[in-house]
């Protein structure tokens, strides 16, 4: 028999709400706040961060404001988008998927999570916080988030639910209700409807409302695939990129040193990697165009009918851009001519890095449509996504520096005092609500429906407007479809899923190229154990709410339909650390344990040791430290990096004790779970 004696207390991520020292004057305490988020833009797509694309809205902005260097999303639009509304990494609240998902979309022992996730009820959006200081909230453009507007606090909604058109979307809905699907040629184009949908909202408000601030929360579906524009878009970018990515990459990283955005060299392309999801070259080549390409390959090495396919697929990609930039400005306007513009928040972000998805969806692709139309279905691959997150290695989804960083442009005239400067103090989409909440006075509840409200993980920014150096993050952290990372200080671990760490001191250098795994083994292992950590804390906040793990759905064993699509929970677990005990001490043991776990726990704590549980096996007098995170079908995964047995020698060492030296499955139907 083997009884639970030993619990040890969660590990908590560190309270993060900034000081209020940070706040400005009283007449700007309750400034307007405009989210701007584009869809797949590459980190240097905008003019104000290098590229060659125009958009002299988002460059004023930055002119009169500030640029973040170093801030990230989640690598993946639906995981951005919970950072952006809740404030939480999307794992904490069930929108992405933990290590031992990544296979599919049933985790949390049989709850759905990931895409399709449902939010814990403790997980409100900003628009929750915000109303009791007044705010109104609009809602214009992508959504990607479980449940609807309305309910999460939204007081006007335009839901664009159709990712596959941008000129006759078949799904849509105003204020929740669904709108007729537009018929093509009917004048529609998303980009300027999303923008006309704001203006309206804050026209109404200038009406109605104009002594309440408002939310504005601006969602772009540009640049993302398939690539669509504006003729008339288009035609401004039709030569500009026949020069081809490696020009285009020179070219912006030359702009960027310039600017100040980055110093380091060019990251080689990557012609092994494209997303797994991705067309094959035959596949390509006969159902969208033989001169389609796959692989970011050298530009020289494509044929002359390659590369003008490929360059007019780049010229839409900056016309999306470029009319978005239009249509921020005409959202820009709306609120000068209210008079709020010095007094508004504007905070402009991609969801993730460029895509080098190549898939069909929605209509498909007419190979004899011209590039960029309403019946063409193209991505810009994986040499232009290279380009358009230069100089960074890889692309949307990857967790290097392609995919997850983000330009950050915040203005605020009445709040920001600096001009123009750069602050390359490290940030995540999770720092956005924190700073929504500091500017604008807004608290959160401390309990919704009798759950604890946790704390959040992100830190206001507001003091980093003064100057840089100001926010500070312990670490960030990452996790998309099996590849990982974690950033602390200039130091960053990042992997491809199923590969090793690659260990990068980011200060030398934010392209990723030269590796020092091998050289800092022992800052591999440190930064393991922090992002581990992390990921048993989002497994902890992911499941709080859910059942103990005994009382999981039950599969039925004649339902093979339904045991396939909700997994029963893993048999066994690995143990970190089997004890042995001296005869008697286990009785000993039982006895005394109320006053051995303080200092037990003490010691542990202290290591910096994360969730785990400590187990009696009474017959064999056995003690078991089973490490959380090892509780689950990564198990092979982890043991692989050799992770359990860091665990291992790590708690052996606290314990003063010589652990079995392997390795050992504890079956789960004799361990007691944590509630
Ligand atoms: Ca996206």
């Amino acid at each position: 028999m083997v009884r639970k004696l030993l619990k040890h207390p969660a590990w908590l991520v560190a309270l993060c709400l900034a000081p209020l020292a940070g706040l400005m004057a009283a007449e700007s305490a309750r400034p307007n706040i405009l989210v701007i988020v584009a869809d797949d833009m590459g980190f240097s797509d905008v003019g104000c961060y290098g590229g060659e694309i125009q958009t002299p809205n988002l460059d004023r902005l930055a002119a009169n404001g500030l640029r973040f260097t170093d801030f990230y999303n989640t690598s993946r639009c639906w995981a951005s988008r919970a950072s952006i509304l809740t404030g939480y990494y999307p794992q904490a609240v069930r929108r992405d998927l933990l290590p031992e998902e990544t296979r599919g979309e049933y985790g949390m022992f049989g709850r759905v999570a990931g895409a399709n996730g449902v939010r814990p009820r403790w997980a409100q959006m900003l628009p929750e916080y915000l109303k009791p200081q007044g705010y109104r909230s609009y809602h214009s453009g992508k959504w990607h988030m479980d449940g609807d507007r309305l309910p999460a606090g939204f007081d006007r909604s335009y839901s664009l639910e159709d990712h596959n058109r941008f000129f006759n979307p078949l799904n849509h809905f105003a204020d929740d209700v669904k709108l007729p699907p537009v018929e093509p040629g009917s004048g529609y184009y998303s980009t300027t409807f999303i923008a006309n949908h704001a203006i309206k909202c804050l026209q109404e408000h200038a009406e109605k409302f104009s002594g309440q601030p408002f939310f504005e929360y601006l969602c772009f579906t540009s640049p993302h695939f398939p690539i669509q524009a504006l003729p008339e878009d288009i035609a401004i970018y039709k030569d500009r990129y026949k020069a081809g990515w490696d020009e285009i990459r020179l070219e912006r990283l030359a702009r960027m040193k310039k600017l100040g955005i980055v110093d380091c060299a060019l990251s080689p392309l990557e012609p092994e990697t494209a997303p797994r999801w991705n067309l094959t070259d035959a596949e390509m080549h006969s159902q969208i165009s033989s001169n389609e390409v796959g692989h970011a390959v050298p530009w020289s090495s494509l044929t002359p009918g390659q590369q003008e396919f490929q360059a007019a697929k780049m010229a839409v990609h900056a016309a999306m851009v470029h009319r978005m930039d239009i249509e921020i400005g005409r959202v820009l306007d709306q609120i000068k001519a209210m008079g709020q513009l010095d007094n508004t928040l504007v905070m402009f972000v991609s969801d993730n890095g460029a895509s080098a998805e190549q898939i069909l969806r929605g209509d498909g692709n007419d190979p004899s449509a011209p590039v960029g139309s309403a019946k063409s279905y193209l991505g810009i691959g994986p040499g232009w996504s290279s380009a358009a997150n230069t100089p960074f290695r890889l692309h949307k989804s990857w967790t290097h520096e392609g995919g997850i960083t983000t330009p950050l442009i915040v203005h605020w005239p009445a709040g920001i005092k600096p001009r123009g400067e750069l602050r390359r103090d490290p940030g995540h989409l999770i720092d956005l609500v924190p700073t929504a909440l500091e500017v604008s006075g807004a608290t959160r509840p401390v309990e919704v429906a009798g759950l604890p409200v946790p704390p959040l993980p992100g830190k206001s920014l507001a003091p980093g407007f003064a100057r840089d150096g100001a926010v500070k993050h312990d670490s960030l952290w990452f996790y998309h479809d099996g590849h990982r990372a974690v950033r602390v200080g200039d130091w960053k671990l990042t992997g491809i899923s199923g590969e090793q760490w690659e260990l990068y001191n980011l200060k030398d250098g934010r392209s990723e190229t030269k590796n020092l795994a091998a050289k800092h083994p022992q800052k591999v292992m440190e930064l393991e154990l922090a992002w581990l950590k992390q990921t048993d804390e989002l497994r902890r906040l992911a499941m709080q709410d859910l059942p103990d793990t005994k009382a999981a759905p039950a599969v039925d064993p004649n339902a093979q339909k339904s045991a396939s699509a909700v997994p029963a929970p893993p048999d066994y677990a690995l143990s970190a650390a089997r004890l042995k005990l001296k005869p008697g001490f286990a009785d000993e043991y039982k006895k005394r344990h109320d006053e051995i776990w303080p200092e037990l726990s003490k010691a542990i704590r202290a290591a910096g040791i994360s969730d785990f549980s400590i187990f009696l096996d009474e017959e064999t007098g056995t003690l078991f430290a089973v490490q959380k995170v090892a509780t689950t079908n990564t198990t092979a995964e982890l043991r692989k990096s050799e992770i359990m047995h860091k665990w291992w020698d790590y708690m052996a060492d606290i314990m003063d004790i010589n652990p079995d030296n392997s390795p050992v499955r504890v079956p789960l139907k004799q361990m007691f779970h944590q509630d």
